[in-house]
């Protein structure tokens, strides 16, 4: 859907940054036609441009009201050229179209504010410009819309490409609310209303500002953050059905994505105005985030941020691999938390995705440039660790907005709507609040660990057995039909560090036989909700190893 450029109309009063855009689209072959001074300063530069005057075959008339109001620049900007007898009918005028068109209006509101005479401000009432602005967004399907110089500099990379339809749907988005903000300043004149600077119309970024927009980055090109424009938005309040509803509502396009969850489907991240979460991150180093990079780094992030204490979830397929708090005392907590989620299952981990819930280290990084990795999500990268893992070419990188948080309510999508509910932010999970129903009481470092295990277990996709010894999970069941599958998984994950560890299940066993897996691998405490019709036999299997099982009336479902 990449549309090349191969004649593009300059039409600019606010000049910053054209002939540097002029340059490169020349340099890329691209046919140059422009209005009078546009033409002018072009020219001056030594570009070749072609004058408006020449293609319509007629002089700007009345004082420049009318100068590109003409079919032969308008048939060229509305020419869908996707239909045969659009191309036909440009073909029979004599008429070429264009693919890019670059315009910013007269500067109406600058007018008012100097204080010019009403004569005067009605001149400045730009009307060929909105007209060309219109109909090329109009006709985003074959021509890119640019009203902003700061995104020329992704115009100038693009030079030799064009754009992608995402990417033009995204333009023709921002020329409409600029014609419509330009005509609600002419209205409030007319009104005798102060006219506020509307956004789409504030001076451009400073010369040389790479302040491209960043949802129109194309992939390839790197995801910078969200312009500042969105982080001063205030972030609506998510914590309802309908202000999550709401928020969705106003998302917009951050960036295209190569493609979907597969190569065949087309896709887009788009942003919650005010959002401050993984679609806010930047991407320091690597290639751009892919649709599944996104979807695994979220889970991550979830698992991660779940705890306080320094936490690191490593991800495959939105399933966590190994999850980890650091040791006591350790030297390095980050890096230790690492370490061990990494050990939980070093083999799932090969290009798995790693979050962290603290700077990434130097130590950490000693041991993620080792390991093939996807990305690398964390609040912030340290200096040296930040120069490790950029050695890396293929690893991606991203550091989490200030205030990294998740939205207040969570949305999933159903045919024909979609379904909205609290995400599963429980906090009672001491074991102060569990009933132990089995054996006796567990030494505090057991009972630490189930606590561990408890709510590492909830970032597991249901049926979900998480297996844990020292803080760290050392094995992990998940996404299994049956329990007992999640259970004979999370045994043989852990193999022999089985024996020994401590075991949490998502929802309470529907039979003994899930549990007696457990068993026969030697674990020694467990920890589940409670609650099924056949407590009684997971109670006796539990009395009968002599083990210590804890109840906590609560489950921690994840589908
Ligand atoms: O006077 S207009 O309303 N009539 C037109 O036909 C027309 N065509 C382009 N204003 C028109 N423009 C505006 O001229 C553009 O919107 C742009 O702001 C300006 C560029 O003119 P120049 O290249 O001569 O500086």
């Amino acid at each position: 859907d990449q549309v090349p450029f191969r004649r593009a109309l300059l039409s600019v009063s606010d000049k910053t940054g054209i002939v540097e855009l002029g340059r490169a689209l020349a340099a890329a072959g691209v046919e140059l036609v422009s209005t009078g001074s546009t033409a002018k300063m072009l020219a001056d530069a030594g570009l070749a441009v072609t004058e408006v005057a020449s293609v319509t075959g007629f002089q700007e008339a009345l004082d420049g009201r009318v100068k590109t109001l003409h079919p032969a620049i308008h048939a060229g900007l509305l020419a869908d050229l996707r239909l045969e007898h659009h191309e036909a009918q440009l073909a029979d005028l004599g008429i070429a179209p264009f693919e890019l068109v670059v315009v910013n209006l007269y500067p109406f509101v600058e007018t008012v504010r100097s204080g010019a005479a009403g004569a005067d401000v009605v001149e400045q009432i730009d009307i060929g410009g909105p007209a060309m602005v219109r109909a090329a967004a109009k006709n985003h399907a074959n021509v890119a819309i640019v009203t902003d110089p700061r995104v020329y500099p992704l115009i100038e990379r693009a030079a030799g490409t064009g754009l992608s339809l995402l990417q033009r749907r995204a333009l023709a988005r921002d020329a409409f609310a600029h014609t419509a903000a330009y005509d609600t300043a002419v209205a409030r004149w007319f009104a005798g209303e102060p006219v506020d600077a509307p956004a789409a119309t504030t001076p451009a970024a400073a010369p040389g500002a790479e302040a491209e927009r960043p949802e129109l980055v194309e992939p390839g090109a790197g995801a910078p953050a969200l312009a500042d424009a969105s982080a001063t938005e205030s972030a609506p309040d998510t914590g309802s059905a309908t202000g999550l509803l709401r928020a969705v509502g106003a998302a917009t396009l951050v960036q295209g994505l190569r493609y979907g969850e597969n190569s065949h489907q087309q896709a887009g991240l788009f942003g919650l105005p005010g959002g401050k979460g993984i679609t806010q991150a930047e991407l320091l180093h690597g290639k751009p985030m892919s649709f599944n990079n996104y979807v695994d780094a979220d889970a991550a992030l979830r698992a991660a941020y779940d705890f306080t204490e320094p936490a690191v979830a490593i991800i495959k397929h939105a399933n966590p691999c190994g999850i980890a708090v650091a040791a006591p005392g350790a030297a390095d907590p980050i890096a230790s938390a690492h370490e061990r989620a990494h050990a939980c299952d070093p083999v799932s981990a090969f290009g798995g995705v790693i979050a962290a819930n603290r700077p990434v280290t130097r130590a950490m990084a000693e041991t993620v440039k080792d390991i093939f990795t996807e990305v690398v999500v964390a609040p912030d990268f340290e200096p040296e660790a930040l120069e490790l893992l950029t050695a890396k070419k293929n690893l991606r990188l991203l550091r989490l907005p200030e205030g990294y948080a998740r939205e207040g309510s969570e949305l999933r999508q159903v045919s024909g709507g979609v379904l909205v509910q609290q995400p599963d932010t429980f906090e009672g999970f001491s074991s102060h609040t569990w009933r132990r129903v089995t054996g006796t009481h567990v030494p505090d470092a057991v009972l630490a660990d189930l606590e561990f295990a408890w709510r590492a277990v909830r970032s597991v996709k249901s049926n979900a057995i998480l297996l844990a010894s020292g803080l760290a999970s050392v094995g992990v069941g998940m996404g299994q039909v049956n329990r007992v599958d999640s259970c004979h998984l999370a045994v043989s994950r852990a193999g022999e560090r089985a024996a020994g560890s401590v075991a949490a299940s998502d929802a309470f066993f529907p039979f003994a036989d899930g549990l007696q897996v457990l068993l026969d691998a030697g674990v020694t405490a467990v920890v589940q909700p409670g609650g099924s019709v056949r407590d009684e036999e997971v109670i006796a299997a539990a009395n009968a190893a002599g083990i210590t099982m804890y109840f906590t009336g609560e489950r921690h479902f994840a589908h």
